[in-house]
């Protein structure tokens, strides 16, 4: 896919308040400081366009940007950020989770994983709450530049066995660097081809309002 424009639409706390769901929308979401930020930058090929940073927590809405005028990619706040009070995360958790859940645009949740790291107990209980719920998910394993690919290869292995413990199949995965641009093709080329089949839900606009 080739990406000719990517502009930020919106910030949003509230639900209620997000773009209609006309257009296949994908969001990115995982670990403080995983990287979903600069994936994002790397995907569409503009630094800046979402907010990086080297302290986690940094991204804390639900912010929509429209890609070649037809999709959307969601960057969302990290979960597992330890320095946020109790009642937060419990807010964040409601939050995300009623999105995730009622968003019908939403084609594809794209679960980054740090690949530097063995299986982290909070990115398989979100994965296991995704397969819950029967929403379609990704992972996408990130930084890989930062260690050979044998280790990444180990790690991505581990975390795949550690799912089969509670599904039958592993989802599909990619392995990606915003430094190298490692994976890029191969995620956009993953989008491309969901957004090939979609079809824009019926709404009625009072619902939204
Ligand atoms: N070497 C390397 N560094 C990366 C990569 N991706 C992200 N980083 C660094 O990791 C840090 C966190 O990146 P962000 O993209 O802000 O992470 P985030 O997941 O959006 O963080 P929050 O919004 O705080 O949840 C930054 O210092 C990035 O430069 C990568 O692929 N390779
Ligand atoms: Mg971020």
């Amino acid at each position: 896919m080739i990406i000719k424009s990517a502009d930020f639409i919106c910030s949003n706390t509230q639900v209620s308040k997000l773009p209609l769901p006309l257009k296949p929308e994908y969001a990115f979401i995982g670990r403080s400081n995983v990287g979903k930020s600069s994936l994002i930058n790397m995907l569409t090929q503009k630094k800046g366009l979402a907010k990086t940073s080297q302290t986690p927590g940094k991204t804390q809405l639900i912010n929509h940007f429209l890609v070649n005028e037809d999709w959307y990619i969601v960057d969302l706040p990290g979960y597992g950020y330890a320095r946020i009070s109790k009642s937060k995360k419990e807010d964040w958790d409601k939050f995300i989770r009623n999105y995730l859940d009622k968003r019908e645009s939403l084609q594809c949740v794209m679960v980054l994983i740090d690949s530097r790291l063995e299986p982290q107990k909070i990115d398989l209980a979100f994965c296991n709450w995704l397969g819950e719920k029967g929403l379609p998910f990704i992972l996408i394993f990130t930084k890989a530049d930062k260690q050979g690919s044998l280790k990444t290869d180990q790690n991505v292995a581990k975390f795949r066995k550690a799912l089969m413990t509670t599904f039958e199949e592993a989802p599909q995965h990619f392995v990606t660097s915003s430094e190298t641009q490692a994976g890029r093709d191969e995620v956009l080329a993953f989008i491309a081809n969901i957004n090939q089949s979609f079809e824009a839900p019926k709404y009625n606009e009072e619902y939204y309002k």
